[in-house]
């Protein structure tokens, strides 16, 4: 069932091709990439050895983005570059944000990164929902304060001939047409509500396609060139670390996305899922995934709590990496714990839908939300994963969670 569901929902890279459905855009524009450097270092680990690990730098072809414009790339169409070392490398950590054509960051009030969704089509994560979350990296406004970094000594097996793909969704939100307040204007743009203009019923990635437009006041003319960057840390000294895989777990049951009711009454809105472990491993790393008005999100195990991200919103205007409140950073959990098979995973999301002034620091008004986002990545080592009779796994991959419950 679950499956089902997941499949029905995304894109899923099966068999060799992404398969799409249909509450995602078709359409997008295709992005390319290109490696704008690299440089390396000697990276120490605990037990005093040391391996050469080499950061380099990758950035897509040009987003001329009006105001208020959308962006929304075709992962068919948007295939990724990636360190070329002849052989196989451990990928050590990994971030993404968007940048002008110098290099320097762009702050999230005048293009929002909405998302960014990476995928391996040879090695998607292990979660149970596939299609457009059966990404490796990503994901959203945090990635710039938020690298994906494995904690030392471990990292992720990538070969040279892996194919890379990646959704970005990114919105300029400069001269929004102002209706009740400013903040209102930049909810309803980057939360992808229905507005004149498009042509969508509900709040989600109907209304946000590639080349729309959020409502604007003609303020601000013209276009502005952006780039979406990423750098991949990486290392072939493969034998020097250990192999890990992700599991993406989503606790809106695979909806991707959900649009959240306003409720004076109640204002703290729950999205909750629970599944039974089909492993035994060591979760090395948890990071979770939230939207503006949400308070936290935590991952359980038997109920016991393992991990809990609580956001960091932002307190300065136009400043890239704290950005006045939006969502700059989410905080995960470094060695967080076990789970063996069996075991209940539970995650549980909090976001503020009561109306008015929000008190998570987000800069939105309260109320309806749309589109919101409360997911759990999880990084496991690959040596600690054992099946329900307890054998190793060899290898396997994608959708370890769909035979449960
Ligand atoms: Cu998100």
């Amino acid at each position: 069932m679950m499956r089902m569901i997941g499949v029905s929902l995304g894109v899923s890279l099966v068999s060799g091709h992404l398969m799409m459905g249909d509450s995602i855009p078709m359409g997008g524009r295709p992005v390319t990439f290109e490696s704008v450097g690299s440089s390396s270092q000697l990276r120490k680990l605990d037990d005093g050895t040391s391996f050469e690990a080499t950061t380099e730098t990758f950035r897509s072809s040009v987003f001329s983005l009006h105001a208020g414009e959308v962006a929304f790339s075709n992962p068919y169409k948007t295939v990724l570059q990636f360190p070329k070392t002849g052989g196989d490398y451990m990928i050590t950590k990994f971030q993404g944000e968007v940048v002008d054509a110098n290099g320097v960051s762009v702050p999230l009030d005048e293009v929002y990164l909405h998302h960014w969704l990476i995928f391996n089509e040879q090695k998607p994560n292990l979660g149970v929902c596939g299609g457009y979350l059966k990404y490796n990296f990503g994901i959203g406004a945090e990635s710039r304060g938020t690298p994906v970094e494995y904690p030392s000594g471990y990292g992720w097996r990538a070969s040279s001939s892996d194919t890379w793909g990646m959704n970005l969704h990114i919105l300029r939100t400069q001269g929004l047409k102002v209706t009740t307040n400013h903040s209102q204007a930049v909810k309803q743009c980057i939360e992808c509500w229905p507005d004149t203009g498009k042509s969508c019923s509900t709040a989600g990635f109907d209304c946000c396609q590639d080349g729309s437009y959020c409502p604007v006041d003609g303020s601000v003319t013209g276009t502005r060139d952006y780039y979406f960057q990423y750098k991949v840390e990486y290392t072939t000294s493969i034998t020097s670390l250990a192999e890990v895989h992700a599991i993406v777990l989503d606790a809106s049951n695979c909806q991707v996305e959900t649009n959240i009711k306003q409720n004076d009454l109640d204002p703290w809105s729950v999205t909750e899922y629970s599944w039974k472990s089909p492993v035994t491993a060591n979760v090395v790393l948890a990071i979770g995934h939230l939207h503006n008005g949400a308070k936290n999100v935590t991952l359980y195990v038997n109920d016991k709590e393992m991990c809990t991200t609580t956001p960091r919103y932002g307190t300065e205007v136009g400043v890239a990496g704290n950005e006045k409140g939006y969502l700059v950073e989410a905080p995960g959990c470094v060695d967080a714990g076990a789970v063996k098979a069996g075991d209940k995973i539970t995650v549980r999301s909090h976001y503020w839908v009561r109306s008015g002034t929000d008190p998570t620091g987000s800069g939105l008004p309260g109320g309806f939300h749309g589109g919101v986002m409360s997911y759990f990545y999880l990084v496991v080592d690959k040596g600690s994963l054992l099946d329900r009779e307890g054998n190793a796994f060899e290898d396997f991959r994608g959708d370890i969670f769909a035979s449960l419950v």
